[in-house]
């Protein structure tokens, strides 16, 4: 081909492209190209619709080049089309980069707005489960590849259901007290109840543009969620109809702050919740008959005498000495260990609402993954560390470091079951054995095994069923699509395999409902 041919056929293709595209695409930049080609899914104001929220707080997780890729390639088994030939690179840069700033104005969440988004069906009257299956050793699964739930019989390891959600649900599933109905949140602010029984999702409702996640009441009557945009928790009830919205503001409203986290405590009837920015604690009790409240800080009782407001559904607040990043119920959930930022730690008695000892935890305790167990005697805990290739084991009566167990990299997610005598930990966040599952005895603390099943691909969060005979383990690669591996407790080898997309996390309902001790609450 001469060089003057080789122009001809450059021209003819540029000529082609140019054609092809509506030619105000060409000059317009990203807020106009957001508005052409993205408003219509993901939302005029960038809230969501049919796909997710793109405002900062939402695509804060993705770094710019991921979000570039996504544009130009799009996301398998989504709705996602790719832009790569219709945009120019600096169009789908431009773009990107715009997605990462705040937009002039962000839609108000008030409990009319939210009541918009709101529905829920009338829940069939069932004596159990409509596959008859067993009614509490049913898996919830979250499969983040394809944004659904499936529903996984316990004793065969059938799949029951696959059941869509919203767009990432994050964080763990919250169970009503008879196992039967799962509450999730999504990042998106979509909190939606599903039914394990009847096999369908029966209410649904966004209350935030930004979830971090949500708790149920242990007697079921109440739902509270906690959000980051607008910072705000808010109480639903049973049917997700919202109740209430609390700010998340200081008492002198001098500070506000994102949430961090809520979730129950049984015992004592209430919500507790945590912030990201505010050194502040609080308890929201769902007890109709609760004591009132003074709305002041404990040193200020005095202060707030007349300022008793009624104590349901209202915090009572708890001044810390830092910022709180993660936590962990001591049993009988009068204590709670905290980890900052900054990386101290300290335990937290919620009836006297203040410090009452620090600990020597300093490589960043990934605090909400520990679990408890007995061992020698003596009530301990145990606890990943995101800076420190060693699962930390705590005296629960002393507050002292009983033992460091060594691991090839740091932990993420820990777990156990009260009958299996082994503790399973995950690397799934360690560059270097993010493929493992490293086992350790409980009686001894010594590591006894080392899984690698699926050399190189991801391995993580551990759930066991409800007899504790067997752990299910989530092969998160290659993305979309993975696995679940089911190992045997007691030879520690993998018997079944259940094709899975991309599986986050499994939640057990009889562990979940009975608070087994190896599990998450
Ligand atoms: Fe999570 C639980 C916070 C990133 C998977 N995660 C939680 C909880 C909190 C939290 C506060 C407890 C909520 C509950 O169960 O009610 N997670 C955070 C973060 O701050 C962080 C680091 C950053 C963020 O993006 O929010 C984060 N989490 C992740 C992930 O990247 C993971 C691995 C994949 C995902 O889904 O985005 C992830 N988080 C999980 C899982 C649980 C969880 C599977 C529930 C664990 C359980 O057993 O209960």
């Amino acid at each position: 081909m001469t060089l003057r041919t080789k122009k001809k056929a450059v021209a003819i293709v540029l000529a082609l492209w140019v054609f092809g595209h509506p030619p105000s695409l060409f000059a317009q930049g990203p807020e106009a190209l957001y508005r052409d080609l993205c408003a219509q899914c993901h939302g005029r104001d960038r809230t969501g619709g049919l796909g997710p929220a793109l405002l900062p707080e939402s695509v804060e997780r993705l770094r710019l080049p991921n979000v570039v890729d996504v544009i130009a390639k799009g996301r398998l088994a989504t709705q996602m089309p790719a832009f790569a030939g219709q945009l120019t690179p600096e169009q789908i840069t431009s773009l990107a980069q715009w997605l990462k700033t705040a937009p002039a104005e962000i839609p108000e969440f008030t409990l009319a707005t939210m009541r918009a988004t709101h529905w829920s069906k009338p829940v069939l009257p069932l004596d159990g489960p409509k596959d008859g299956g067993d009614r509490w050793n049913r898996f919830v699964v979250v499969e983040q590849g394809d944004h659904h739930l499936t529903v996984l019989d316990g004793e065969r390891f059938q799949v029951l259901a696959r059941l869509r959600t919203h767009y990432a649900v994050h964080g763990g599933p919250k169970f009503s007290p008879d196992g039967r109905f799962v509450t999730v949140a999504s990042r998106d602010g979509w909190v939606e109840k599903f039914d394990l029984w009847a096999l369908e999702k029966v209410a649904e409702i966004r209350v935030a543009v930004n979830t971090r996640n949500v708790a149920v009441s242990s007697d079921g009557c109440y739902v509270a969620v906690a959000n980051t945009l607008p910072e705000t928790l808010v109480i639903l009830d049973s049917n997700l109809a919202p109740i209430k919205i609390l700010p998340g503001q200081s008492l002198d409203r001098k500070e506000h702050s994102r949430l961090s986290a809520v979730y129950d405590a049984p015992p004592r009837k209430s919500f507790i919740v945590a912030f990201k920015e505010m050194p502040e604690l609080w308890e929201v009790s769902y007890d109709e008959a609760a004591e009132p409240v003074f709305d002041g800080l404990v040193h200020d009782h005095k202060m707030a005498e007349g300022l008793a407001v009624p104590g349901f559904l209202h915090p009572k607040r708890t001044r810390l000495p830092a910022v709180l990043d993660d936590f962990f119920f001591a049993p009988g959930y009068r204590n709670l260990i905290g980890a900052s930022r900054s990386g101290e730690s300290f335990v937290v008695n919620l009836d006297v609402r203040q410090a009452i000892a620090s600990l020597p935890l300093e490589g960043m305790p990934h605090l909400g993954s520990g679990i408890t167990f007995e061992y020698a005697g003596r009530r301990v805990m145990a606890t990943t560390n995101l800076r420190r290739a060693e699962l930390s084991v705590i005296d629960l009566d002393r507050w002292a470091l009983v033992k460091s167990v060594p691991l090839c990299g740091p932990g993420f997610f820990v777990r156990s079951h009260e009958k299996s005598r082994y503790l399973f930990v995950d690397s799934m966040m360690a560059p270097n054995c993010r493929d493992t599952l490293t086992v350790i005895d409980k009686t001894t603390l010594e590591v006894v095994k080392t899984l690698r099943p699926k050399p190189g691909k991801t391995f993580a969060h551990v759930e066991f069923t409800a007899d504790g005979r067997y752990a299910l383990a989530s092969v998160m690669e290659p993305a979309p699509d993975g696995a679940l591996l089911v190992i045997d407790t007691e030879s520690l080898e993998v018997v079944r395999e259940i094709p899975a997309h991309k599986p986050i996390g499994k939640y057990n309902a009889w562990n979940k409902v009975h608070r087994s001790e190896g599990t998450s609450w």
